[in-house]
């Protein structure tokens, strides 16, 4: 299998996040890209297919944002990442912001996300490794491996948050029903894809399905709830099914069946994996109990369906594991 990557990802460089009531040090380093091209091998370079396939699912102002935030923080004075301290929790009537402060708290969902002076280059170079992967497998491979990084899904069509900027695999399942396919995304993630949920909410085309901790106890607490079904055209295309902390293969595999199920009942012919390694059981920021052998028992599982399959890299932070942990993955395929 083809992996894609570009190593402008590691422009991506964030300090610190919000961590219990302190800064602490980010847990989206660069060296997780390195662990995994370590166990990996060989990859190939995106091509560049511009802004357009972004636009069709990011808000264009929130574009903007993304590519002037971090020099609109330098002009304000400020050094280091950009982020944000204050939010509109409560709507009010459209306003022409100008702050970089008041920009960090439209376009932005936390505090774990910040927004430094190579942020947009990284993020733009994933997205187009994403949009590589989908090409190689619209041209009859089988499967293919976007090294993305950041993560991508929790980004929404005019918010970043989650460590995410730009959504990888929603960009990515659009460009493929633009191809004329029908898609899934499975997120297999331990957090719930909040950002993919929210862009297809109300469409019927493109099915959503997440494995993750609860909302209850884990982030993105706001989103990712059983009762999440969808909207409108989109009803009944949305399922979020929910494992609790210290859950392992045993409870795992039938959610990961179940998940297999309602994606063949949705009559994809295109997968999108939102894959995080953050399920390992020795993940710093998580709490499921997989182990890397399991990782090849759920890419069997995955591969039996036969749908063509875009594996799109989104969470995991045991760097030390990352690399057999994805390489494991991939072999199952
Ligand atoms: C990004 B992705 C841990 C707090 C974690 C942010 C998690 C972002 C995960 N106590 N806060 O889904 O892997
Ligand atoms: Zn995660």
């Amino acid at each position: 299998m083809i992996t894609v990557f570009d190593d402008r990802q590691f422009g991506h460089r964030p300090v610190h996040e919000f961590f219990n009531g302190a800064l602490a040090a980010h847990a989206d380093t660069p060296a997780r890209a390195t662990g995994i091209l370590r166990a990996i091998g060989d990859t190939v370079a995106p091509t560049d297919h511009g802004m357009a396939p972004l636009a069709a699912v990011h808000d264009p102002a929130y574009l903007t944002f993304l590519t002037e935030a971090h020099d609109r923080w330098l002009a304000a004075g400020r050094t280091g990442d950009a982020i944000g301290y204050a939010w509109p929790v409560v709507g009010r009537r459209p306003l022409d912001l100008t702050r970089i402060d008041a920009l960090l708290g439209r376009y932005t969902a936390d505090a774990v996300t910040p927004i430094g002076a190579g942020t947009w280059d990284a993020t733009y170079w994933g997205a187009q490794t994403a949009l590589t992967a989908l090409d190689h497998v619209l041209a009859g491979d089988r499967s293919a491996f976007a090294l993305c990084r950041p993560p991508g899904h929790h980004a929404g069509r005019d918010y970043a948050g989650g460590y995410c900027f730009l959504n990888n695999a929603a960009i990515i399942a659009q460009a493929a029903v633009g191809a004329g396919r029908r898609v899934a995304i499975l997120d297999v993630d331990y957090h719930h894809g909040n950002g993919t949920q929210d862009i297809f909410y109300d469409r019927g085309d493109v099915t959503f399905v997440s494995i993750h901790a609860d909302p209850h106890t884990d982030f993105p607490y706001f989103w990712g709830h059983p009762d999440e079904h969808g909207a409108g055209d989109g009803l009944g295309a949305n399922h979020n099914i929910i494992l609790p902390r210290g859950t392992g293969w045993a409870d795992y595999a039938p959610a990961l069946d179940r998940s297999l199920d309602l994606i063949a009942a949705s009559g994809a012919d295109l997968l999108v994996l939102s894959f995080g390694a953050d399920t390992y059981e020795g993940d710093p920021i998580s709490g499921f109990a997989l182990k890397t052998e399991d990782f090849a028992t759920m890419a069997h599982r995955i591969a039996a369906t036969g749908l063509p399959t875009v594996i799109v890299m989104e969470g995991g932070y045991a760097v030390d594991a990352l690399g057999s942990n994805v390489a494991t993955l991939l072999s199952g395929f």
